[in-house]
């Protein structure tokens, strides 16, 4: 058995909390993970969403979890701008992380935190960033057919990442509309995902990005209706990027696409084949090659459910399909078998740190309507004291 901690008692705590249980349940893992702990800020709510979750103990004060040494693993499912002193604290304890998206708040934070984990890796501890598209199965064969060269190489790719949950200029006020505590609106929340799943599926970083951005209500109701408050994110954020090998891309973002839940869609072009991917349809590949006569082309679909695609063995039998949550359970089994083995699962915080450089390039270029570099491989020089500690954040 493996302990864990769980930071936040969100959405995002009961995704992870459920994936804990189930993912030993459906696969073979050496170590079976069990949440012996949820922490929150409100113990009234953390209580509840505890017992909701069967998980036995809730706390208030995430360093006492930190400082439980049953504890192994530090999950953290916060708001943004705790990431960076919860999980610093947690690694600095010899703990395991599994960090939400995005990682930080800016990238001055990432890169300290990156330099941290590599730092903790060395003691043999494990970090990963919650990036859970990745665990999409289709999606990973989609990262195959790029990689293994089948489709040729890649000249474009079209993502976006739609929601509508902002439509209303009554919808209330949260911390995701803080870039205090959310560090960035639909780009960060979901145009990282974008960010990072470019990267994981054609390996290419981005060099150079132009984006329009905008907030279409300033001002937004409290939940209880008391007062306004000023929201200081982008509702929605659009860019065009090209990537060192030359591919042009394009990303589009938005919490105001109405009628549009949470629409993920990729596409991308190689010159000898395209592939396409939509979440409402995870299980689904649709895969085009220019190897047919032209009479018969099309794009076909590809199931992703056989027992040989990525996850599937362990999951039902052919057809019985998958769903959002099970990305997470996915995600639980291989941040578990890394701990097992000692291995650096992915996305690293380094893959995290990349992602944020690509958001402060996209704010930069919205900010000044240009086109901006992307400043990776980032440069910057992080300071480690002889105790291994890191020093402040510097940006040299
Ligand atoms: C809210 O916009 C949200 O829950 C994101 O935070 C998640 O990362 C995304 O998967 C779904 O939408």
């Amino acid at each position: 058995v493996i302990e864990i901690g769980i930071i936040g008692h969100g959405f995002m705590a009961s995704a992870h909390a459920r994936a804990w249980t189930i993912a030993p349940q459906v696969f073979d893992l050496e170590l079976t993970p069990h949440v012996a702990v949820l922490a929150g800020r409100d113990p009234h709510r953390t209580a509840a969403a505890a017992s909701r979750l069967r998980i036995d103990q809730s706390s208030s004060n995430w360093r006492e979890v930190i400082a439980d040494d049953r504890v192994q693993v530090i999950d953290v499912c916060t708001p943004v701008d705790s990431h960076a002193e919860i999980v610093s604290a947690a690694l600095a304890a010899g703990k395991h992380v599994l960090c939400e998206k995005p990682l930080s708040l800016n990238t001055a934070e990432s890169a300290r935190l990156a330099a941290a984990a590599e730092i903790a890796h060395s003691r043999g501890v494990v970090a990963m960033v919650g990036y859970n598209y990745r665990r999409v199965p289709a999606l990973q064969v989609a990262r195959s057919l790029c990689q293994d060269g089948d489709i040729g190489r890649i000249r474009q790719i079209r993502m976006r990442y739609l929601q509508d949950w902002l439509v209303a200029s009554e919808a209330p006020w949260s911390w995701r509309l803080d870039a205090k505590q959310a560090g960035a609106g639909a780009l960060g929340d979901i145009g990282s995902h974008l960010i990072d799943l470019a990267q994981f599926l054609i390996d290419d970083p981005l060099e150079s990005v132009v984006a329009s951005a905008g907030t279409a209500v300033h001002r937004r109701p409290t939940s209880s209706g008391s007062e306004l408050r000023e929201v200081t994110v982008d509702d929605t954020c659009s860019f065009l990027a090209v990537s060192v090998d030359g591919a042009r891309c394009s990303f589009e973002t938005s919490r105001l696409a109405l009628g549009r839940k949470n629409q993920l869609q990729v596409e991308i072009d190689g010159e000898r084949g395209s592939l396409a991917f939509d979440l409402e349809r995870l299980n689904e590949l649709q895969l085009y090659t220019a190897d047919r006569p032209i009479a018969l082309r099309g794009f076909r679909t590809i199931l992703v459910t056989e027992p040989s695609h990525p996850y599937m063995s362990g999951w039902w039998p052919p057809g019985h399909v998958l769903g959002w949550h099970d990305t997470f359970v996915n995600q639980a089994r291989d941040f578990i078998a890394a701990v097992a083995a000692g291995q650096s699962p992915r996305p690293s915080f380094e893959d995290a740190h990349y992602v944020q450089v690509v958001i402060e390039a996209v704010q930069r270029s919205a900010d000044e309507g240009s086109w901006q570099a992307v400043r990776w491989p980032d440069t910057r020089v992080i300071p480690i004291r002889s105790n291994g500690a890191l020093g402040p954040g510097t940006n040299a």
